[in-house]
C-alpha cells in the first residue's frame, strides 16, 4: 500500500512539474508513516468526543501513523464524500465510524476497487457481503438494552410498583444508527410483553444534549405523568434533566422519574453517585487502541475477527464510588 502512496505521490510530482509553477515538498521523513483515512461522523456527544481522542492518541505519528480525520457532522453524505476522498488520496487504510446501517455498499465496493482495507468501528453497516470491511470494532448495543431492561423490571419489583402502571418516555439516539436500533429494539419488546408498561412517546434527540431537552421541554408541557425516561444517551440524558429540572419535576434517587442513561461518561456517573441518575449503562468509546492492534494484525497478514465487542458494565449508586469515577478515562 505505501508503495501506491509513492505511485500517486510520484504522479501528482510529475502532473506539478509539467503544470505547476513550483514543485511539491518533499516529505521523506513521512514515507514510512501509515497514512489513515478516519471519517468520524460527528461531534455529538462526550462518547464521540472521547473516541475520537481515543483514536488519535492511537493513531498517532509516534506509533507510524498519518491520521487524516474528518468530521461528518452526523450527516452521511458528508461522509460518503469524505470517504471518496480518502479513496482519491490513495490512503493505506480506511476507518468509518458510520451515522447510520444502510447505504454503504457502493463506496465500499469502490475502497475495494482501490484495495484499501476498511475498518468499521462503532456503529455497525448493513451490507450483504461482509468481506466489504475488514472488521467491525463496537459494543453489544443489544446486550446494553436488555441489561437495561432487565434492571428496570427488578427495579420496580423492588420499589413494589412491579404490577403499576408504568410509562416510559423514550429518547431515541440519531435514526438508523445502530446503537439507536439495538437499543430501541429491548425497550419495544418489553413494552410488548409486559401489560402494565406503556411508551407514553418516543422523542428523536439525534444523541445531543440540546435536542434532548427540547424535545424533553416541549412534550412536559403537555403530558407529566412519566415514570421512567429511557435515554439512549448521556448527553440527551443531561438535556432531559434540565427540563425536568424546569418542570419542577423530581427524578433520580427519592424523586418521580427513573432515569435510565447510556454511555456512563463521567459526568453522568458522577450524577449517578449524587442519586440523580438511576442507572448507567456503559458504552465503551476507547476504540482506539483495539483499531490500531487491528491494523497491525492485518499489515503482519493475521487473521482478524469479523466482529469485536467489548465488555461492559452497568452501574448504580451502590456500584459506584469517587475514587472509580475518578479513574476511568471518560
Ligand atoms: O452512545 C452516543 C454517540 O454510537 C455508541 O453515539 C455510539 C453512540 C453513543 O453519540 O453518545
Amino acid at each position: 500500500m505505501r508503495v501506491k502512496i509513492r505511485l500517486i505521490a510520484c504522479a501528482l510530482a510529475l502532473l506539478c512539474l509539467a503544470g505547476c509553477a513550483s514543485r511539491p515538498t518533499a516529505k521523506p521523513q513521512d514515507s514510512e508513516l501509515l497514512v489513515v483515512g478516519f471519517s468520524q461522523l460527528g461531534s455529538e456527544s462526550s462518547w464521540r468526543l472521547a473516541n475520537t481522542a481515543s483514536m488519535t492518541a492511537a493513531l498517532s505519528r509516534e506509533k507510524g501513523y498519518e491520521l487524516l480525520l474528518e468530521n461528518a457532522k452526523q450527516k452521511q453524505d458528508n461522509q460518503l464524500a469524505a470517504v471518496r476522498n480518502f479513496i482519491l488520496q490513495g490512503v493505506d487504510l480506511i476507518v468509518i465510524a458510520p451515522v447510520a446501517e444502510t447505504g454503504w455498499e457502493s463506496v465500499l465496493q469502490e475502497a475495494r476497487d482501490a484495495q484499501i482495507p476498511v475498518i468499521i468501528m462503532d456503529r455497525a453497516v448493513a451490507v450483504e457481503d461482509e468481506s466489504l470491511y475488514l472488521s467491525n470494532v463496537g459494543s453489544d448495543f443489544l446486550r446494553e438494552g436488555e441489561r437495561a431492561v432487565e434492571w428496570l423490571r427488578e427495579e420496580l419489583e423492588r420499589r413494589g410498583r412491579g404490577e403499576d402502571e408504568i410509562r416510559i418516555l423514550h429518547l431515541q439516539g440519531t435514526y438508523g444508527a445502530t446503537s439507536q436500533l439495538m437499543r430501541t429494539k429491548p425497550i419495544e419488546d418489553a413494552v410488548r410483553a409486559m401489560p402494565n408498561w406503556t411508551i407514553a412517546a418516543q422523542l428523536p434527540g439525534d444523541y445531543t444534549e440540546a435536542k434532548g431537552y427540547e424535545v424533553v421541554r416541549d412534550y412536559l408541557r403537555g403530558d407529566r405523568d412519566i415514570d421512567v425516561i429511557y435515554s439512549e444517551n448521556d448527553n440527551m440524558t443531561f438535556g432531559a434533566m434540565r427540563a425536568l429540572d424546569e418542570a419542577g419535576l423530581r427524578y433520580g434517587e427519592g424523586g418521580d422519574v427513573i432515569l435510565i442513561s447510556f454511555d456512563a461518561v463521567r459526568e453522568a456517573l458522577q450524577y449517578c453517585l449524587e442519586g440523580k441518575i438511576d442507572l448507567c449503562v456503559e458504552c465503551n468509546p476507547l476504540h482506539g487502541p483495539r483499531v490500531e492492534e487491528l491494523i497491525r494484525q492485518y499489515e503482519e497478514g493475521e487473521s482478524i475477527p469479523k466482529h469485536i465487542y467489548v465488555e461492559e458494565l452497568i452501574f448504580t449508586k451502590d456500584r459506584l464510588t469517587q475514587e472509580l469515577i475518578d479513574s476511568r478515562e471518560y
